[in-house]
């Protein structure tokens, strides 16, 4: 198809809402039909594609390319790509960035700017306090950087909001970009 391809790229701190953005905008996504849809969820990534990655920065760097180059070439072929690992630092986002202009694909990024204090509150998994504890070294926001974008589409934070909520702000700046 002729039609230009996208990867809309969520980036945040562990708890900040990205896969449960990224989730209901596939299944907006999905409603309106159409375009070829691919999900390349941090945890889902993590289990298969990039299995055997630490959360060291090289390892991290590496999970983020991978993610880049696949939604890339998704792109390429006119395809939707929905990434939501926390994707820390910026220079692997600048990567990934090139990656899906030299494939013709349109980049879109969505901050989720959830407070590391928000997403510390709800600890539904409880990593938080094991990062506290000191039992998972290198935990992003606690004990490993996250480096804020200068560069974000659009900046989510689902503090006190419901996912709807949330989402219309993404969809909003979807359809601003021409991208919906
Ligand atoms: C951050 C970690 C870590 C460390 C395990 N730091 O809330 P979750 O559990 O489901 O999301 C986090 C996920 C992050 O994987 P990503 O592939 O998105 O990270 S990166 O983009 O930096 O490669 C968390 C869990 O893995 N997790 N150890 N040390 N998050």
């Amino acid at each position: 198809r002729d039609e230009q391809g996208l990867v809309i790229f969520f980036t945040g701190l562990s708890g900040s809402g990205k896969s449960t953005l990224a989730q209901a905008l596939m299944d907006r996504l999905l409603e309106h039909g159409g375009r070829s849809l691919t999900s390349l969820d941090g945890d889902v990534v993590r289990r298969n594609l990039s299995a055997g990655l630490t959360f060291s920065k090289a390892d991290r760097e590496t999970n983020i390319r991978r993610i880049g180059w696949v939604a890339a070439e998704i792109s390429r072929h006119g395809g939707v790509a929905v990434c939501s690992p926390i994707a820390p630092f910026d220079e692997t986002r600048q990567q990934v960035r090139q990656y899906v202009a030299d494939a013709g694909g349109a980049f879109f990024l969505v901050h989720v700017a959830t407070p590391l204090e928000e997403c510390e509150r709800r600890d539904r998994k409880g990593l938080y306090a094991k990062a506290r504890r000191g039992e998972i070294p290198g935990f992003t926001g606690i004990s490993s950087p996250y480096e804020e974008p200068q560069d974000a589409d659009v900046r989510v934070d689902t503090t006190g909001r419901t996912i709807d909520d949330a989402l219309d702000d993404v969809l909003v700046a979807l359809r601003g970009a021409g991208y919906l």
